[in-house]
């Protein structure tokens, strides 16, 4: 096993990294709306919602992970399938030297098996996991090292965008290849995709390649199954932010009052989870000195996963100036892995 510093290296400038080794590099969150000024503005407009990134405190994380384990949740199965079938194919795109940039990289157990088909063909490789997690970053570089030696990790503590920009700025003599899984897209809206995806495509050179996977289109039965799970894990999971708000904001939520709501949108393409409120009702939030009234039925808004056809995944890479290079799915054509290259 290779030394692990303890703690690890922070190095600003972004120097040098050391096989064997890993740094992390703390980036200045950005203007970030807090938890408080996001309820407050969400519960108290008429059409009530809260942010989905709210969704993943550290209860809300745990939860989130028994998810993508559940039979119902099919799309982490799906994309690991894809990626067992064709990682070395997507190793292979990419030239030696080279970095695997991993956004929103969390406990990264499917980024092993792109790691190893890469490492199969360059022993000297960089992985570079952005995530906002330290605790996330710290224990996954740290496994990653112990398995293997050859690997470097540059952490990257940050925010999407803010970890681009770090990339950005930080030279590398490497090829990238920068991959974005879990159909982590399809919180965004479709504009807010294409601006963001423009971005890593302005972020990319020519050899450099984004791999996208992405969650497809498909029956509103499979769809409603997935996020409306039969052990009652995605209810619990979505309950939890009501949950968070009493702990964190002195709330009052009867947490029996609400139930759980997933609903397909066939038009825009998006699975919406909802909390409904069951009767009428008036919840006093003290910290913000303030109470939220609900009518029977109400529903709040608090979370958006947009689905893609192929045809929106080629429509998606040409707006960013990309374009679909390969394209697999799983078995049942439910997932996409999309490789994208400079158009
Ligand atoms: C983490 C955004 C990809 O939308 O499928 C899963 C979140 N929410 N079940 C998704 C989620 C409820 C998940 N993403």
């Amino acid at each position: 096993m290779p030394p692990i510093p303890l703690p690890p290296e922070r190095r600003p400038d972004g120097g040098p990294v050391r096989p064997g080794h890993y740094e992390l590099l703390p980036i200045q969150p950005p203007e970030d709306e807090g938890f408080a000024q996001a309820v407050a503005k969400g519960l108290q407009s008429d059409a009530k919602s809260l942010p989905c990134r709210f969704l993943y405190d550290e209860r809300g994380s745990q939860l989130f992970d028994r998810i993508t384990q559940l039979d119902d949740y099919y799309p982490t199965r799906a994309e690991r399938s894809i990626l067992v079938g064709h990682a070395d194919e997507v190793a292979r795109s990419v030239a030696a030297p080279a970095e695997l940039v991993e956004l929103g990289s969390g406990s990264a157990a499917k980024t092993r098996v792109l790691i190893e088909a890469l490492l199969r063909g360059q022993p000297d490789l960089r992985f570079v996991p952005i995530d906002i997690s330290p605790g996330m970053l710290d224990a996954s570089s740290r496994a990653l090292l112990a398995d293997y030696a050859s690997l470097e990790v540059r952490a990257i503590e940050a925010e999407y965008e803010a970890g681009l920009r770090e990339i950005g700025r930080l030279p590398t003599g490497r090829t990238r290849l920068i991959a974005w899984l879990g159909s982590s897209i399809g919180n965004l809206s479709r504009h807010a995709a294409l601006a963001f995806v423009t971005a890593v495509g302005r972020s990319m050179r020519d050899r450099d390649r984004l791999l996208l996977g992405i969650d497809r289109r498909k029956d509103a039965a499979t769809l409603e199954r997935a996020y409306d799970d039969r052990e009652g894990v995605t209810a619990a999971f979505n309950l939890n932010l009501l949950e968070r708000i009493n702990r964190e904001l002195g709330g009052d939520f009867d947490l029996d009052a609400f139930h759980h709501r997933a609903v397909y949108l066939d038009g825009p393409g998006r699975v919406e989870m909802h909390l409904v409120s069951r009767v009428a009702q008036r919840v006093a939030i003290d910290e913000l000195g303030c109470e939220i009234a609900l009518e029977r039925g109400e529903a709040i808004h608090t979370e958006s996963a947009y689905k893609y056809s192929p045809g929106e995944v080629a429509e998606l890479a040409a707006g960013a100036g990309l374009r679909v290079e390969r394209s697999w799915t799983d078995a049942a054509e439910r997932f996409s892995l999309n490789l994208l290259a400079p158009a």
